[in-house]
């Protein structure tokens, strides 16, 4: 037959999930093998990755898939495993959230001006740049011992097959590539010490990458061989390349735990100006840069879950529904945001130092966090325009977060522009997607983005025109 069968893992910060995608000449249909809980642990040392518990979710996940032509893996960017000489897992994967990088990056500066830093990589400012931790870990033990960095999508796939690389997209989220060249940023890493020979050599999406371990095979109960493909290994690159725009005049935002939002270009932006907005210029499939910002997306509401012992999500929205909109807003870009506990606490202070009322309610809450999702999601649409200067029409809405239709209508009011949302499931359709071109079944990134328009349709919400009341909500923020 002429359907091909892969499977996507896709490794996201609150949950892990193996997705099979079937791939014909003109069809494509993803379902879903198994998912797992991503629970960050908090030892004495500090926030750290079960990676072994994701591990062991990928092969029950493989096993649930049955029978695949290649395997792909993509994953949240920035964090990574090291390896001992033996090519042994050294610890604990080290958590972005972790606080071990506060304070680090000034450090960073002062041999290297941030500017310059930017100007270098066109990676935004985030305490949690693998350059950061990797500086931030520079007399750790592990990292003298360390003869191997693999990023995490990386190091499962070294798991799985036994071979070490380092996928490029999600090289690009490290702050040691150069955008421009599309290859590390040599004198940079040099001048701040970063042994460049611990990463594997790269490689890019498509390209192949190993096969199943024997071992792999009898545990998953699948027939070998089975090709290990590489995707774009970050997620967010994977989900960029679903978003299923049908023209060049889109935004995209990848609404999941972080909102990711901005354009696709064909050439980083490295000006001054874009620093100060703090845009970030990851690479993309096919030679194209992710220019966007990372906001903090429904990371906010999942913490008030948390605090608030788990109550549904439906619920929350259905009376957030009922709450006056626009009472109160906060930056939702705001790194203060980062670090685990006390959110609601530290949502109700933000309000009240800005002068606004202070939410107190769970429903107050979460108005407040999704109308602040939603004015993000404005400021970022519009900065991205100004600052690449291209037109946008439509605004792409990929991810988890389209689930939430609350969210989608409020983030097409703010922008002022119709809302196309969905997939939800995009990081693993574009992982799923660069297997079957590996392989021969689709053309470039604008025919696999027909298919997915077409196979996996999404729904429209259209601005209802109150430009005014976002403008004064925007107004009560801090200038960016
Ligand atoms: C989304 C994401 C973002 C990255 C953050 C930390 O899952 O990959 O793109 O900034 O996680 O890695």
């Amino acid at each position: 037959t002429g359907v091909h069968t892969y499977a996507a893992v896709d490794l996201g910060a609150s949950s892990g999930r193996v997705m099979v995608g079937r791939v014909g000449a003109d069809s494509l249909e993803l379902g879903e093998a198994h998912r797992f809980p991503n629970r960050p642990v908090r030892l004495a040392e500090g926030l750290r990755w079960d990676v072994l518990a994701l591990y062991g979710g990928v092969l029950d996940g493989l096993r649930a898939a049955g029978p695949v032509d290649s395997v792909g893996l993509d994953g949240w960017g920035v964090d990574y495993g090291l390896l001992d000489a033996d090519g042994a897992l050294l610890g604990n994967p080290v958590h972005y959230r972790d606080a071990r990088t506060e304070g680090v990056a000034e450090k960073v500066w002062a041999t290297v001006p941030a500017a310059r830093l930017y100007a270098a990589t066109g990676v935004q400012y985030a305490p949690f740049n693998t350059l950061y931790q990797l500086v931030a870990a520079r007399s750790s033990v592990q990292l003298a011992q360390a003869r191997r960095l693999l990023l995490i999508p990386d190091l499962l796939s070294y798991w799985l097959t036994g071979e070490q690389g380092t996928e490029l997209t999600n090289a690009s989220t490290t702050q040691l590539i150069d955008p421009r060249t599309r290859t590390w940023s040599y004198a940079l890493a040099e001048r701040l010490g970063v042994d460049l020979g611990l990463f594997g050599p790269l490689r890019r999406p498509g390209d192949p990458a190993g096969v199943l371990r024997p071992e792999v095979l009898r545990e998953t109960g699948l027939a070998g061989p089975v090709p290990v493909t590489a995707v774009g290994s970050h997620d967010t690159a994977s989900a960029v390349a679903a978003v299923p725009a049908t023209g060049e005049r889109f935004a995209y935002i990848c609404t999941g735990t972080w909102s990711l939002a901005g354009l696709e270009l064909a050439a980083p932006v490295l000006t001054e100006e874009s620093r100060a907005a703090n845009f970030t210029n990851e690479l993309g499939l096919d030679g194209t840069v992710r220019y966007l910002r990372n906001i903090m997306g429904l990371w906010l509401l999942q913490e008030c879950q948390r605090v608030w012992g788990g109550p549904d999500l439906e619920t929350l929205l259905r009376e957030a529904g009922a709450v006056p909109s626009l009472r109160s807003v906060v930056d939702a870009g705001d790194a203060a945001f980062l670090a685990p506990g006390r959110m609601p606490e530290r949502i109700a202070a933000a309000c009240r130092a800005s002068g606004q009322p202070v939410p107190t309610t769970r429903a107050e809450v979460t108005r407040c966090i999704l109308d602040s999702l939603a004015l993000a999601h404005r400021r970022a649409v519009e900065d991205a325009r100004r600052l690449a200067d291209r037109p946008v029409d439509v605004v792409h809405l990929v991810g988890g977060g389209t689930r939430n239709a609350l969210l989608c209508q409020l983030t097409a009011d703010a922008c002022g522009l119709p809302v196309m949302a969905g997939p939800a499931e995009a990081a693993a359709l574009g992982n799923v997607l660069v297997q079957a071109r590996a392989h021969g079944l689709v053309g470039d990134l604008a025919e696999m983005r027909r298919l997915i328009s077409r196979t996996q349709p999404p729904v429209r919400y259209e601005p209802r025109g109150d430009d005014a009341r976002w403008r004064a909500a925007e107004a009560r923020l801090a200038p960016r």
